[in-house]
């Protein structure tokens, strides 16, 4: 499943507006916006990243700003049953993942220059300011985990050999492994490398991106089965559109998401 997709490199990288501040730089991040975005992805279904071929970060990786491959754990184990779990130390119900397959793919996509991600209902939450943190990375690897999860000591270990390891969660509910976590990273980080989202401006206005939930969208026709656009977005008045943006982004804020409002 290594995409086999010519690497086109772009002739015209975007240049970052704002310098990168004294601790930005002691984090890994790309120098070279010329260079694709790696991104590893290790699980024992690489099957359910097809969906990287399509839409808009298919059309990333056929413009060669992204480079994805997908390995197969198992391809890294020993045994004719190409085992990855095992019964858990200390007893308890399901399966643990062995180290070994891990320790032996990891081996062969890591770099210290690598950020490692595994996703995990364990792990701090995923929001959009570590999307924005993570499209700024050279090397992405993410390690698609399983059953209950994998033996701690692959994470530990990771952590002494790549430039970064994160633990991340989606949310607060449990899937069956990291996959759809992991694509969920993917596709929030992806779209914001630059280049991958045609007209950056759409980037600003949306939910999250300014801490607050975005103001609804309408379009033609005026009138829709008796519903009416709000005469507002009509009239031209480009301050009084953005004035009321802005007020119906406060006002959704507070009856769905009040925790994203600063302290009253
Ligand atoms: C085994 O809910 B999740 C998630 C669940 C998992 C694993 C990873 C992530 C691995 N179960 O985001």
């Amino acid at each position: 499943m290594d995409g086999g997709h010519p690497r086109v490199v772009d002739a015209t990288p975007t240049r970052r507006s704002q310098p990168r501040s004294w601790a930005d730089s002691r984090r890994p991040h790309r120098p070279n916006y010329a260079e694709a975005v790696r991104i590893d992805i290790v699980t024992i279904f690489p099957e359910f990243f097809s969906v990287l071929d399509v839409s808009l970060l298919g059309s990333a990786r056929k413009s060669g700003l992204i480079d994805v491959a997908v390995h197969d754990l198992r391809d890294f184990t020993h045994d004719r049953h190409r085992t990855v779990d095992d019964t858990p130390s200390g007893g308890g119900a399901g399966m643990v993942m062995r180290p070994e397959p891990w320790g032996e793919a990891l081996d062969a996509v890591l770099t210290d220059q690598s950020t490692v991600v595994f996703p995990t209902p364990a792990g701090r939450l995923f929001v959009q300011k570590q999307a924005r943190e993570l499209a700024d990375r050279e090397h992405l690897i993410f390690c698609c985990g399983r059953y209950e999860g994998i033996d701690q000591r692959v994470i530990e270990h990771t952590r002494t050999r790549a430039a970064e390891v994160l633990e991340l969660s989606i949310g607060d509910y449990v899937l069956n492994g990291g996959e759809v976590a992991a694509m969920v990273v993917i596709e929030a980080v992806g779209r914001l490398i630059p280049g991958v989202v045609g007209n950056p401006e759409s980037l600003v206005e949306e939910s999250h991106e300014d801490g607050l939930l975005e103001y609804p969208s309408y379009t033609k026709p005026a009138e829709w089965r008796g519903l009416e656009t709000p005469p507002v977005l009509l009239g031209g008045n480009h301050a009084a559109i953005a004035a009321w943006r802005h007020e119906q982004q406060l006002e959704r804020t507070r009856r769905v998401r009040p925790e994203l409002l600063p302290p009253a």
